[in-house]
């Protein structure tokens, strides 16, 4: 076995009180990764204390859902070993003031992201497979054996992530070894593919007068487009955050890009979290832009092609001009 495996696994079997944390607004490989580490680990030894917390439900019914613990602050209480699946740092998982920051327990990490976790943490666990719900299935069946059974619930959660988390096998994160669990999960039960995307691709009706603003608002420099929103598209048309955030969401994976002769860009919309803080989110076509190093210079990460960025600022046409600015500076034109 694996060196990180067994060390995880007897600390697991050292503790009493395990808290499972994943990151703040989760999606669905941050779900299905928790839920069956929380799952299975109860299973496997029925007299520890598993909790896992998050601060929101997904957006679908999912199996094992009653087992999420909604909590708004994360308050350390006797837990002796944190889990954190999906995510490697206490900024992505809670807020500067929630307690469980200064807990005395030990931390690990079952991940997927090239981000480097936190300094204080015990373990990391990150192949970089496709998914934390792939990495924390192939720990579970090298850690526990025969032990750990895949039932149906287990199977459907384990394919909403790995689905998900890959753009249903579209990006160069699915590997032979994905489809050769996907191929073992579905013998067990068939996650209905396309009932599952449309869902999970629904939005809510305020999306679409922000969604007009962001179009109205686009502009395309040679191979580049952006946009953004200012306070007077939101305060004279009274747009709300769920509204803006799904509108953003929208543009990005479904018009920056694919404009003709546009291969990549950005898009501004207020942070909500902060007063005078933006979000930018940068995405480009393959071999076109690496875009993470703009977000770096701007102070963010991420991937190659799919990085974001904080920006402080008055306006939301003022933040863009900082990343136009940026982008500037080692973008030749
Ligand atoms: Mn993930």
């Amino acid at each position: 076995m694996k060196k990180e495996y067994k060390k995880l696994k007897r600390l697991i079997s050292k503790s009493k009180n395990i808290l499972i944390l994943t990151h703040k607004g989760p999606d669905f490989d941050g779900f299905s990764s928790a839920l069956i580490l929380k799952k299975v680990l109860s299973t496997l030894y029925p007299k520890k204390n598993i909790l896992f917390k998050t601060n929101q439900l997904p957006t679908q019914n999912i199996p094992y859902m009653q087992e999420i613990q909604m909590a708004q602050k994360f308050e350390t209480e006797n837990e002796d070993l944190v889990i954190m699946v999906d995510a490697g740092s206490w900024d992505i998982c809670t807020m500067p003031d929630d307690s469980i920051r200064l807990t005395t327990a030990k931390v690990a990490v079952i991940d997927h992201h090239n981000t480097r976790p936190m300094k204080d943490i015990v373990l990391e666990i990150n192949e970089g497979m496709s998914s934390a719900t792939e990495q924390v299935i192939d720990f579970l069946e090298k850690a526990y054996g025969k032990k750990f059974v895949i039932t149906k619930e287990i199977s459907h959660l384990a394919q909403i992530g790995i689905v998900f988390d890959t753009g249903r096998f579209l990006f160069e994160n699915t590997k032979p070894e994905t489809y050769e669990l996907m191929a073992k999960l579905t013998k067990i039960y068939r996650l209905d593919m396309e009932e599952f995307t449309y869902k999970s691709e629904k939005f809510p009706l305020e999306t679409l007068t922000p969604l007009i603003l962001f179009i109205k608002n686009l502009r395309v420099k040679d191979d580049m487009a952006f946009t953004f929103l200012t306070n007077n598209d939101i305060n004279s048309n009274n747009l709300i955050k769920i509204g803006v955030n799904s509108a953003q969401q929208f543009v990005k994976n479904n018009i920056l890009r694919y404009i003709h002769g546009v291969h990549w860009g950005f898009i501004v919309r207020p942070s909500y979290a902060e007063e005078n803080a933006w979000q930018v989110s940068l995405r480009s076509t393959k071999g076109y832009q690496q875009v993470d190093k703009i977000a770096e210079l701007l102070g963010g990460g991420g991937h190659q092609y799919s990085s974001a960025a904080k920006i402080v600022a008055k306006d939301g046409d003022e933040a863009t001009k900082i990343v136009l600015d940026t982008i500037s500076k080692i973008v030749p034109t």
